[in-house]
Parts: structure tokens; C-alpha cells; sequence
């Protein structure tokens, strides 16, 4: 279990984004032996309040950059041991939207919970997220948006998984502020996700079999 000392210095780092500290307290905490998922569960709280600082103008874009960084940095002891063996999931943000952090953050949480991630990065072409999952024979593709005007092109994903023939092999997961259970329940997505930590909990349902897992915070 994590004492209040560890939690605060991980807090602290992300939310301070002083990513000298942040191998450090990610070599530390493992030695400790502290839980992955106790380590993510800070790192979302920590981001949240980030995210709500530069929603509110008090902190500006590199700030909130350097904060996810210091996620990435915290988590790369964990993400070092993992082997990729869950399962295999292609991830990316739909074309003609540039937001990545919360995806950046949603690719480094499975990688450490020992699923294999292909970035495609952002402003991605719908037809690479289904001939890339052909081509590393993916068990779930992640889409993500920002922006409710490219919401549809999750849809279209889908009707283009059909046509490959792909719709029954792989699983379908969306994620990003403007969705929700209901919308991604409306254009048929296998999973959907509110944070990075719910992420990792929908992939390991989908890769049980579970038909459909929508996970939304409890706020939400
Ligand atoms: C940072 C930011 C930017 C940065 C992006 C930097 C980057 N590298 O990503 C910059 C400055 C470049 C930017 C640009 C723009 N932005 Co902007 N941006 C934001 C902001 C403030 C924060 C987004 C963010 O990173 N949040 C933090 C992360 C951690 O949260 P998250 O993305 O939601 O991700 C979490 C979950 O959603 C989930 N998740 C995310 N992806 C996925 C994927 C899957 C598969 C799953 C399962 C889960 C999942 O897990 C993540 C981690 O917990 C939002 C405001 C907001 N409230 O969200 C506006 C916002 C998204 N932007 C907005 C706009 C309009 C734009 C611009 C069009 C502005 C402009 N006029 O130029 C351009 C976009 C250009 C384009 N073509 O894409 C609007 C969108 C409005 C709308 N309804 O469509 C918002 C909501 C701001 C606003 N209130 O107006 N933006």
C-alpha cells in the first residue's frame, strides 16, 4: 500500500512538472514495491487537477505538456517490464483532430498493464486504423476525440471495419471529453472509456469476452 508521503511525491511531480524528479520517483516507487495501478490512480487525480488548472487559464499549454510527461516518465520502470501479452491494441486520434495528451496518457497506461499498443498518433486516416489492425492482427482499436465535429468519423470507423471484415474479430473502443456511455452506446462501440485507469479496466473486459464494456466515472 502507498503511504501519504509517496502519494504526495508523485502528485506533487505531475502536478508541479518537475520532470528532472519523475525517473526517480518511478524507480523508487517500484522498488517499494508499489502497485501499478495505485501509481496510475495518482497520476489521473493528479492530471485531473492539471487538466481543470488549464481549463481555468491558470496554467498555460507547456505546463500541462510537461505534466504528462512526468506520467509518462513516472510509469516507464512499469511499462519496461511489461511484454505485451493481454492482447494487442491499435490507437489513435481520429483525422482532422491534433489533441493527443489524454490518448498519449491512455497508450502508456496499457502498455504497462502488459498490452502490446500501436500508435498511430493523431489526425489519423480512418482506413489506417482498420489496415493497421489487419496488419498487427489487433484484438481492440482505440479511437479518440476532442472535437464534437469529428465524432462521426468514430462511426465511420466502424462501417469500415465491416466492409474489411473485420467488425466480429476486432473490438471497438472510444474515448475522449466530448463522449459519453450514451454516444458510444448510440453509434455501436464496443468499449468507451472516462480516464486512463477505466481504459485499462474496459480492455480487460473486452479481452474476457465481455461483449460491451462502457465505463464512465462515477461523476459522469
Ligand atoms: C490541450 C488542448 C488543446 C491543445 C492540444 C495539445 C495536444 N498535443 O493534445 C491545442 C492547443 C493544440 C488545442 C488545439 C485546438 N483545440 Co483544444 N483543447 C485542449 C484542452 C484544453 C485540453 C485537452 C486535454 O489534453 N485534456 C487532458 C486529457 C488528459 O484529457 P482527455 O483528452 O479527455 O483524455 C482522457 C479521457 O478522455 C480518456 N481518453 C482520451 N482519449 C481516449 C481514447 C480512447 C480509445 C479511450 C478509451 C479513452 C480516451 O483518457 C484520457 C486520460 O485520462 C481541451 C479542453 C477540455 N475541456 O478538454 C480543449 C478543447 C478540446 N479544444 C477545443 C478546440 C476548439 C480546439 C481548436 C479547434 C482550437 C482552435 N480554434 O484552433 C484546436 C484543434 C485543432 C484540431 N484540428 O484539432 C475545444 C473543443 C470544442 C468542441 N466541442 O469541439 C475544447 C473542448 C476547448 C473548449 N472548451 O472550447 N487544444
Amino acid at each position: 500500500m502507498m503511504n501519504d508521503e509517496q502519494y504526495k511525491r508523485i502528485y506533487d511531480c505531475v502536478v508541479n512538472g518537475k520532470a528532472a524528479d519523475a525517473a526517480k520517483i518511478g524507480e523508487d516507487m517500484k522498488k517499494a514495491g508499489i502497485d501499478s495501478k495505485e501509481i496510475g490512480k495518482v497520476l489521473i487525480d493528479a492530471m485531473n487537477l492539471v487538466g481543470h488548472r488549464y481549463r481555468e487559464r491558470e496554467i498555460a499549454l507547456p505546463q500541462l505538456i510537461l505534466a504528462t510527461h512526468c506520467f509518462k516518465k513516472i510509469l516507464l520502470p512499469y511499462t519496461a517490464d511489461a511484454k505485451g501479452k493481454e492482447g494487442v491494441v491499435v490507437m489513435g486520434t481520429v483525422k482532422n483532430d491534433i489533441h493527443d495528451i489524454g490518448k498519449n496518457l491512455v497508450c502508456s497506461m496499457l502498455q504497462v498493464y502488459n498490452y502490446s499498443v500501436v500508435d498511430l498518433g493523431k489526425d489519423v486516416p480512418l482506413e489506417k486504423f482498420v489496415s493497421e489492425a489487419k496488419k498487427v492482427n489487433a484484438n481492440i482499436i482505440g479511437a479518440g476525440t476532442l472535437l464534437t465535429a469529428t465524432m462521426p468519423e468514430l462511426q465511420e470507423i466502424i462501417n469500415m471495419m465491416k466492409e474489411a471484415g473485420i467488425r466480429d474479430k476486432v473490438k471497438f473502443a472510444v474515448g475522449g471529453a466530448p463522449l459519453t456511455t450514451t454516444y458510444a452506446k448510440h453509434i455501436g462501440a464496443d468499449g468507451y472509456a472516462a480516464d486512463a485507469i477505466l481504459a485499462v479496466e474496459m480492455a480487460n473486459h473486452l479481452m474476457k469476452g465481455e461483449q460491451h464494456y462502457l465505463s464512465a466515472r462515477q461523476d459522469k
